[in-house]
Order: C-alpha cells, then structure tokens, then sequence
C-alpha cells in the first residue's frame, strides 16, 4: 500500500461561496480516498508496480496485467486527477494568467476569452461523468479536450495544464443539474500559478 491522500492544499470552506465546504468534505474525504484505497488494492496484487511511478502507469496502460487494467485506468485516473484538481483552485484564485501562460493561450487561442469559451464548451457538452482538460498536447502546442469517467490526458500524451471535474459529485449539493453553473463559478478559484508551473514540468 503505497498511495496515500495527501492533505488537501486548504480547508474545506476555502472555496465558498464558489465550492461549498460539504461538496469539498465528501469529494476529498469519500471520492479522492476511495479511488486512492481501490488503486492499492489492484496494486497490491503486483507490488513490483509501485517502483513505477503513477504518471508512467497511466501512460502505458496497455502494459499491466489484464486483471487489474480496468481498475488502475479508473482509479489511478481517479487519484491522478483529482490530486492535480485540489492543487489547480484556490482561496482568492480566478482572473486572468499571467506571464508565459497568458502568451500561450493568447497565441494559441486568440484571446483568453476564446480559449474560456472553447473550455466552457467541453465542460459543457462532456456527456455523463468526466473532465474538461487544457493540455499541453504530443505536438507541444496549447489544446482543449475533454476526457470521460477518470480517464487522463496522459494516455494520448497530453500533459495537464487545467482539470475541471464535471462529474456530478463536484457540484450536485449546490448546483443540482445546473452543470453550466458550476462551471461559471469555478473560474473564480482557478489557481493560475500553479497552473501556469505545469508548463514547465
Ligand atoms: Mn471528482
């Protein structure tokens, strides 16, 4: 058992009014842990694949045994995304980019309005459970996607620059069906520094 949940970056009422303290409480403490505590359970069968690190697993799925593929690619996601969601929002977060980021997205996208706009669209229209990404993509450029359930950008090669959670469970307490609502309001706690480091891993 090597994976464990590491301590959320604030407290649970940190991203009121945006993120309500109950939905952060059972996202971390139920959601996040279960995905942890189910991905060392498919683990423990292999040790041998705890010396890998989480991100080359994800990225090479096809390579573990067949027995436990389906729950590293779930859980393993599960883990790996949501760690990079806590840590990519923040207490007093939203606004704009800065610096290298803002160049890109502006290059990229033409302003930060349209890359908002394109963002919101995947968000939006991710049918059922899964997340709206902004990647760096294999050809090093900026680039919208969307992933379902708790699939990575990892697996195609993309490394993660902005991660909403749409599933249900992030935003059913207070917002209910109102997915385009939560939305809105998360790019007020959108941790840009640390988003804007993710172009330099
Ligand atoms: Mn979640």
């Amino acid at each position: 058992m090597n994976y464990t949940l590491a301590p959320l970056p604030y407290a649970f009422d940190a991203l009121e009014p945006y993120i309500d303290a109950r939905t952060m409480e059972i996202h971390y403490t139920k959601h996040h842990q279960a995905y942890v505590d189910n991905l060392c359970k498919a683990l423990d069968q292999f040790p041998e694949l705890y010396k890998k690190s989480l991100e080359h697993i994800l990225k090479h799925l096809d390579q573990l045994p067949s027995s436990i593929k389906t729950a590293v690619q779930n859980n393993g996601g599960g883990h790996y995304n949501h760690s990079l969601f806590w840590s990519m929002m923040k207490k007093g977060g939203g606004g704009k980019p800065k610096g290298a980021l803002a160049d890109q997205i502006a290059k990229q996208f033409g302003s930060f309005e349209a890359f908002q706009e394109q963002f919101n669209t995947a968000a939006k229209s991710r049918f059922g459970s899964g997340w709206a990404w902004l990647i760096i993509n294999s050809h090093g450029d900026l680039e919208v996607t969307s992933t379902a359930n708790q699939d990575t950008p990892l697996a195609f090669n993309g490394q993660p620059i902005l991660a909403l959670d749409v599933w249900e469970h992030a935003y059913y307490l207070k917002y209910q069906n109102k997915r385009v609502d939560y939305i809105t309001a998360w790019w007020h706690v959108v941790n840009w520094d640390f988003c804007t480091a993710q172009l330099d891993r």
